[in-house]
């Protein structure tokens, strides 16, 4: 019997990385699970592998959360039996470059906030109401590190994160007399696709990320995610900073040679 049985739980970017282990975790709890991502081919080999293996729903479809029209056509048209959403994990996100403010691409910036910051909302604005109608939900959004502490060329990356953790505290706020629960998850390094996204495939630039630390995995995040989804009730986890034993700050990584 899985802690999560018959709850449904919606996850954005859920095609690789933090997304994609949150959606093994979660089914391997019974949890029945609705995936979205812009990579429709990943997405169905995630679906059949967990339908194959945990015996849980999958209902899963191609989404841009950036495109708020497809956002809102995509949730509101949702068949009734995945209407009632219990879990919402906001994980679809990314950075792009690392540069100064004065070198940056502005394309760059805009997939950034368009992503992380504008795509949140979108998702959430169109979920909550069938929570907040429900009294009972709740909400998981993927902050970081970086919206807590500013580290040099991460300056809009950065200030997206900072804006997800400002928005986890004021759903929070906004929802607190409809039994909503909400979540900041704040991880430092995570060794996913992330780093290969940032720096446009280079592999040798990505890798170097993490050398000389063992970094965090999308799995010990997704740990986290569940662990906070699994609280009786009454409980809420506020938010979740973690980070590699070997790191103590967005700036200070202690790496063996
Ligand atoms: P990955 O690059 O491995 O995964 C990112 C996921 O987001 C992919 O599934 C990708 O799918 C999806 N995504 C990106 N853009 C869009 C979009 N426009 N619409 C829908 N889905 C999108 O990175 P992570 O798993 O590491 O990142 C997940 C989240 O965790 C992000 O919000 C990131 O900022 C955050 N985070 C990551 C850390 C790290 O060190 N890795 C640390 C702290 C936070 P697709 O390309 O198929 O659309
Ligand atoms: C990702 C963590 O420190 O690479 O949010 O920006 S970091």
């Amino acid at each position: 019997m899985g802690k999560l049985n018959n709850k449904t739980v919606f996850i954005t970017g859920a095609s690789a990385g933090i997304g994609k282990a949150c959606a093994v975790s979660f089914a391997e709890e019974g949890a029945n699970l609705i995936l979205s991502a812009r990579r429709k081919e990943k997405l169905d080999a995630l679906s059949e592998n967990i339908k194959s293996k945990y015996g849980v729903k999958v209902y899963s479809f191609e989404l841009d959360v950036r495109n708020s029209e497809k956002v809102k056509e995509k949730i509101l048209s949702l068949p009734d039996e995945w209407k009632q959403i219990d879990i919402l994990i906001n994980n679809a996100g990314l950075a792009k470059g690392f540069s100064k403010i004065n070198d940056g691409d502005i394309e760059d910036w805009e997939a950034m906030i368009d992503t992380n910051i504008k795509g949140l909302l979108y998702v959430t604005r169109y979920i909550l109401p069938l929570m907040i109608e429900r009294k009972e939900g709740h909400v998981i959004n993927l902050g970081s590190i970086a919206g807590h502490q500013v580290y040099p060329y991460g300056n809009v990356y950065c200030a997206t994160k900072f804006a997800v953790n400002s928005l986890s505290e004021a759903i929070r706020m906004d929802t607190l007399e409809n039994n909503i629960r909400v979540t900041n998850i704040a991880p430092g390094l995570v060794k996913t696709e992330f780093s290969e996204v940032r720096f446009n495939g280079d592999n040798e630039r990505a890798e170097n990320v993490y050398k000389g630390i063992e970094p965090l995995t999308g799995e010990d995040i997704a740990d986290l995610v569940l662990f906070a989804a699994t609280r009786k009730s009454h409980v809420n986890i506020n938010e979740i900073v973690v980070t590699p034993t070997a790191q103590a700050s967005a700036t200070q990584v202690f790496r063996k040679e």
